[in-house]
């Protein structure tokens, strides 16, 4: 750095093409809208970042941090945010120190920014942002969103961020920004191929290419590596230039004026016209990948020397030392200043306390109020002259008894009446009302603003839910099928379940995401209309996992979920078994045992189902069956048929996959001292692994079965029976038991 500087020394004010030296309070450089004021204060933030991530393998290697990913040589985003309003939510990747320095000193009151990104390396329970569960930049009062380190999975994030801002006033939301406001999203060069950020940004210029409003700053930080991997040279050009709905902005990032004014200029656009802007930051990166990476190990000495012309911090100084702003010299003493104050600071903090106990670690994992929750679920009433226009006249408890797909319609549409930020959206939800009717008349009755089709792309329909969620509105998507929920799990996986994780609780995504689910669908469909797997949901921690069975479960249980995402901003999945739908008959065809009555809203507090607690049908005292979804009913018609024979079965049905229910499986097995569990999802990693084993860690001291689904795909026509739980598995398995003993 001081031969640098000793060298700018000599270039000296004035002796610039163009022209004289400016005041302090001029604009750095001819043509430029940054002023030497601002260019001052970015260049501390630059200056203390690069210091940051010297601190931080300082750190690491006494032992005391825990983070080594660094921003050298991505300064120039610092000038980014100088474009942007502190009140625009920034979406940050893992080189965005200087941005995020910036924006903590732009704050009113000014953040001491270097102390929070500090604090975080150290891995502090007092870091404002993660508490020490991981080091992100995020800070609620600068408006930074946590993210995590998935390489690009927040683009969907931001692309339903900036969906929901321009609408969620106008839906009553009060969410912590301006309508004005623009989504910044930053992210790598590789990034860019990844299928997230490919289709996240694809969703973006369909929405603009329809006209819909979208205030989308996307980001990309090229430094041409995506670790030892080199993107070819002109890559992104050529794949994000040419795009007719989403404007392109390039700029070098080694030049604070450059890349403030091109910023600035693509800001104005996006928060104009409402229209996402692509944002490309040419960039060089100091260091290697993190602490542990060894460049030489795959770049020749003249590749990482040639970076070092590029380094933003001298393109700054070089800026300011023209500029008159600052001497060489004085460059030299504030490269100095920061430095010393950083590593004071590291020094300082390097020992603060950390998280000691799981129950710290876990305490923003799922917070529980069931009491609020349930006074949540009476308080969905719209009254009584919105409920009948939501039902288009006809109330649903006037209607007689409903299916599953009734119920649920029915739930839906009085939820939309009762809350104006609800959204329901999905793949084929509106206009078909859902491949099996379930939201049937809903997009007519509460508009296209909050029923609308989504396009084909799971990631991005839970995109939406994710940053809808954020404005305070209330999503509630549908996936179409399990199987594709599959295709796009790390949304609820890696971004939904964890924000509140790495956010202390202080972001939180509610949602409740519907998914028609499960097998026997008669043999149609095969694997992917039949998929039975719920193992990738199970062990997220903190998700809730509903699987109502029966009409007036699916109601109740739905309303909870509700209640829980507004209350306690749970990630609910709302999985519907398809078969049941439409299904009408228990035991015989006609005598309507799967049917049941809507209740009315005076009902719903008494009839409120809370989380995490199971349903028993029949009081028999030889076997206790565990079941759920499908396996409900055909654990009754089996127990109905074991009971001609003098067994006495009792069923419960588990209702919700997560929380499980465990006190009432206790309870109920107990009773009885045999347990079958009846399991229509796969034998290794399904639900009944979870049921028995929860049971033995009890110390349960009865009799244990299970019956479930092969370890098989679905096949499409009656080989399906082959490998699905049947009833006759059930009742087998349950005489089995007796006979045992
Ligand atoms: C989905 C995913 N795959 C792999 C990784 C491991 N990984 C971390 S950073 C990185 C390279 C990213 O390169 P780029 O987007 O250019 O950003 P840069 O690190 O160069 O700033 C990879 C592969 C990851 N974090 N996420």
């Amino acid at each position: 750095m001081a031969d640098a500087v000793r060298a700018l020394d000599r270039v000296g004010p004035g002796s610039r093409l163009h022209g004289a030296p400016h005041p302090a309070g001029g604009v750095i450089t001819e043509g430029s809208r940054l002023t030497a004021t601002r260019c001052l204060e970015l260049f501390d933030a630059q200056l203390a970042s690069r210091h940051l991530d010297i601190a931080a393998r300082w750190l690491r290697s006494s032992g005391a941090g825990f983070y080594t990913i660094g921003s050298s040589g991505h300064e120039g985003n610092a000038g980014v945010a100088a474009a942007l309003r502190g009140t625009d939510p920034a979406l940050l990747h893992y080189r965005s120190g200087a941005f995020y320095l910036a924006r903590a000193a732009q704050a009113s009151p000014p953040r001491d920014g270097v102390r929070d990104v500090m604090l975080g390396l150290v891995a502090a329970a007092d870091e404002p942002i993660a508490g020490g569960r991981h080091k992100v930049f995020g800070h609620q009062a600068l408006n930074v969103i946590p993210q995590t380190s998935t390489i690009a999975s927040h683009l969907p994030r931001a692309l339903g961020l900036a969906f929901a801002l321009p609408r969620a006033a106008g839906l009553g939301a009060a969410g912590p920004w301006p309508a004005d406001a623009i989504v910044a999203c930053s992210f790598g060069d590789a990034s860019v191929n990844h299928s997230t950020a490919a289709g996240a940004i694809n969703a973006a210029e369909y929405c603009s290419y329809q006209g819909l409003p979208l205030p989308l700053l996307l980001i990309c930080e090229d430094n041409g590596l995506g670790i030892s991997v080199p993107t070819p040279p002109g890559w992104v050009t050529a794949a994000q230039s040419g795009r007719r709905a989403i404007r392109y902005f390039r700029a070098d990032g080694a030049d604070l004026a450059d890349v403030y004014d091109t910023a600035a200029a693509a800001a104005a656009w996006v928060r104009e016209r409402k229209a996402p802007a692509f944002l490309h930051l040419k960039v060089v990166r100091f260091g290697g990948h993190a602490g542990s990476d060894v460049e030489s190990g795959y770049r020749r000495p003249a590749e990482v020397a040639s970076d070092l012309d590029r380094d933003p911090l001298l393109g700054t100084a070089r800026l300011l030392v023209a500029a008159g702003a600052l001497t060489g010299q004085e460059v030299l003493s504030r490269y100095e200043e920061s430095r010393a104050r950083v590593l004071a600071l590291a020094e300082e903090l390097a020992n603060m306390p950390r998280l000691t106990s799981a129950a710290q670690v876990m305490a923003p994992l799922a917070p529980r109020h069931p009491d609020a929750v349930a006074a949540a679920v009476a308080a969905l009433y719209a009254g009584e002259p919105s409920r009948r226009r939501a039902h288009a006249g006809r109330l649903p408890e006037d209607q007689g008894p409903l299916t599953l797909a009734q119920a649920i319609n029915s739930t839906l549409a009085d939820a939309l009446a009762a809350r104006p930020g609800l959204l329901v959206f999905g793949e084929d939800v509106a206009r078909k009302g859902g491949v099996y009717g379930v939201t049937r008349g809903l997009a007519g009755r509460f508009g296209a603003r909050r029923v609308f089709d989504s396009l084909l792309d799971e990631q991005s329909v839970l995109g939406v839910a994710l940053g809808a969620s954020l404005t305070g509105l209330l999503p509630v998507p549908e996936i179409q099928y399990l199987a594709y929920f599959h295709n796009a799990a790390d949304q609820i996986r890696g971004e939904a379940a964890t924000l509140s994780f790495f956010s202390s609780g202080q972001y939180r995504n509610p949602m409740v995401v519907r998914v028609a689910s499960l097998a026997y669908q008669k043999g149609f469909g095969g694997h992917f209309h039949n998929d039975n797997s719920v193992a990738a949901l199970r062990d997220i921690p903190g998700l809730v996992i509903a699987c109502p069975a029966r009409p007036d479960d699916a109601a109740a249980m739905l309303r909870t979920c509700l209640a829980a995402a507004q209350e306690d901003g749970s990630v609910c999945l709302f999985l519907e078994p398809i078969a049941l739908y439409h299904e009408r008959d228990l035991h015989t065809a006609g005598d309507g045992g799967w049917l049941a009555s809507y209740a009315p809203p005076a009902l719903w507090a008494a009839g409120h189902i809370p989380l995490g607690r199971a349903r028993v049908y029949g009081d028999g005292t030889d076997v206790t069956i565990v079941t759920f979804g499908n396996g409900l009913r055909m654990s009754l018609r089996a127990a109905s048929r074991l009971s001609a024979d003098g067994i006495g079965c009792r069923v419960v049905d588990l209702r919700w996959l997560a929380p499980l229910p465990i006190a009432d499986v206790l309870r109920e097995a107990s009773v009885t001292g045999r347990v079958l569990v009846a399991d229509e999802t796969r034998r290794t990693g399904g639900v009944s692994e979870g049921v028995i084993t929860a049971l033995a860690d009890a110390g349960f001291p009865g009799r244990l079965r299970r019956v479930a689904s092969e370890d098989s795909f679905i096949p499409i026509g009656d080989a399906a029976a082959t490998v699905l739980l049947s009833q006759q598995a059930i009742e087998t398995a349950a005489r089995d038991l007796l006979q045992r003993e």
